[in-house]
């Protein structure tokens, strides 16, 4: 059977699920580090795994620009390169094509355009990016779809949400079914509650074995998101799981999960660990202020990562103000744990039937310290 979604209990809108891969369980609600050129940037796989971690997210876009597609298969498939043996979902490139890359051309065919490395000239279509996928030996895949920016007209996102359709056909004939691999529809249609009616009605009508939320996370702000997701969600199949692409900061994954989402990726808590900022159950801390020099108490007394039981807030201020490399690992290590302790302690009160009051609890907590 291909990769498959069940779900042990709801409260409310949000569920708790488990994903079936080829390379193991995953337990949902679920974030997923981004790994994004076969790295989970100043974290061995190891590390990655000791945060909780069940399931890592690989970008076709960087890879197939450097290694290279073909040479990642040869390596033996992205669980081999980078010694990472749980499930791996991987995105198909348009999104970061549209943010990244120079000189880009589309075409109804695909996109045309220059590595933000170097200038060399690549072409992505639905076919290549889900062969690409394949020769990563992605659990998910995820299919070609064009992301555009925020505001849109109209006229706009119904554009860019139709072809992202007839991509999303493309991607599902490319795509080789097999035991525990599956492949992803991606919703588009911006804000617009009648585009992403079509969109859903779309992709529910050539079938995937999830659906992801495309086009949020773009600029619209949190409350213009859930008030999308509160029409954009009921679209997609209760029996699948559905994944937000990008989102977001614990605020915001609170909120989807609230609203039926299962699945989230996000470079929030590694790229905030490489700049200094610490996410919290008392809320954000930057490791370069001041005020921390002296502090002898943890980055979060009720974390259990190596940053919070052996350093020092004043370490850690210390590493930062020096420059020292073990900064941003430390740092990274513990927002990816804090971002899977949150995921479990929803979980956990999914299955008890008391959802919101854990959340209220853990919103409750941020007002504490944040800076
Ligand atoms: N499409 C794809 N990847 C994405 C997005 C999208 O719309 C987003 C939007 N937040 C993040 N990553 N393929
Ligand atoms: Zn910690």
């Amino acid at each position: 059977m291909t990769l498959s979604w069940s779900c042990q209990c709801r409260d409310g809108h949000a569920r708790a699920g488990t994903l079936h891969t080829a390379h193991g369980a995953v337990q949902t609600p679920v974030f997923m580090p981004v790994g994004t050129a076969g790295t989970v940037k100043a974290m061995t796989a190891d590390a990655v795994r000791a945060t909780g971690a069940s399931i890592v997210l690989g970008n076709t876009y960087h890879l197939m620009l450097r290694p290279g597609a073909e040479r990642v298969g040869r390596l033996g498939g992205l669980h081999k390169m980078m010694d990472w043996q749980g499930p791996i979902l991987t995105d198909s490139g348009g999104f970061q094509v549209m943010s990244l890359s120079k000189l880009r051309k589309m075409d109804r065919d695909g996109v045309t355009f220059q590595s933000h490395i170097n200038g060399e000239k690549f072409r992505l279509t639905p076919e290549r990016s889900i062969e690409i996928q394949h020769l990563l030996d992605a659990d998910i895949t995820m299919c070609f779809d064009e992301c555009i920016h925020f505001p849109a007209s109209h006229e706009e996102a119904a554009r860019a949400m139709r072809l992202s359709m007839a991509w999303a056909k493309r991607s599902r004939d490319a795509f080789t079914p097999r035991e525990g691999y599956g492949l992803f529809g991606i919703q588009q249609g911006s804000t617009f509650e009648d585009l992403r009616a079509e969109s859903a009605k779309a992709l529910t009508d050539i079938g995937f074995e999830g659906y992801a939320i495309g086009g949020l996370a773009v600029g619209e702000g949190q409350e213009e998101m859930f008030r999308t997701l509160d029409f954009s969600v009921p679209m997609l199949p209760e029996t699948h799981p559905r994944y937000l692409m990008g989102v977001g900061t614990p605020s915001d994954l609170i909120g989807a999960v609230r609203r039926g989402v299962d699945m989230f990726d996000c470079v929030i808590p590694t790229r905030s660990g490489r700049t200094g900022r610490g996410y919290t159950s008392a809320g954000i801390l930057n490791m370069r202020n001041a005020k921390h020099a002296d502090n002898l108490e943890p980055l979060d007394p009720e974390c259990d990562c190596p940053a919070c039981t052996r350093h020092t807030l004043a370490y850690l201020h210390h590493l930062f103000k020096a420059g020292e490399m073990l900064g941003p690992m430390l740092l990274t290590w513990h927002n990816i744990r804090y971002y899977q302790t949150l995921m479990a302690r929803l979980r956990a009160a999914i299955v008890a039937g008391r959802f919101e009051e854990e959340a209220a609890a853990i919103e409750a907590g941020w007002a504490a310290k944040g800076e």
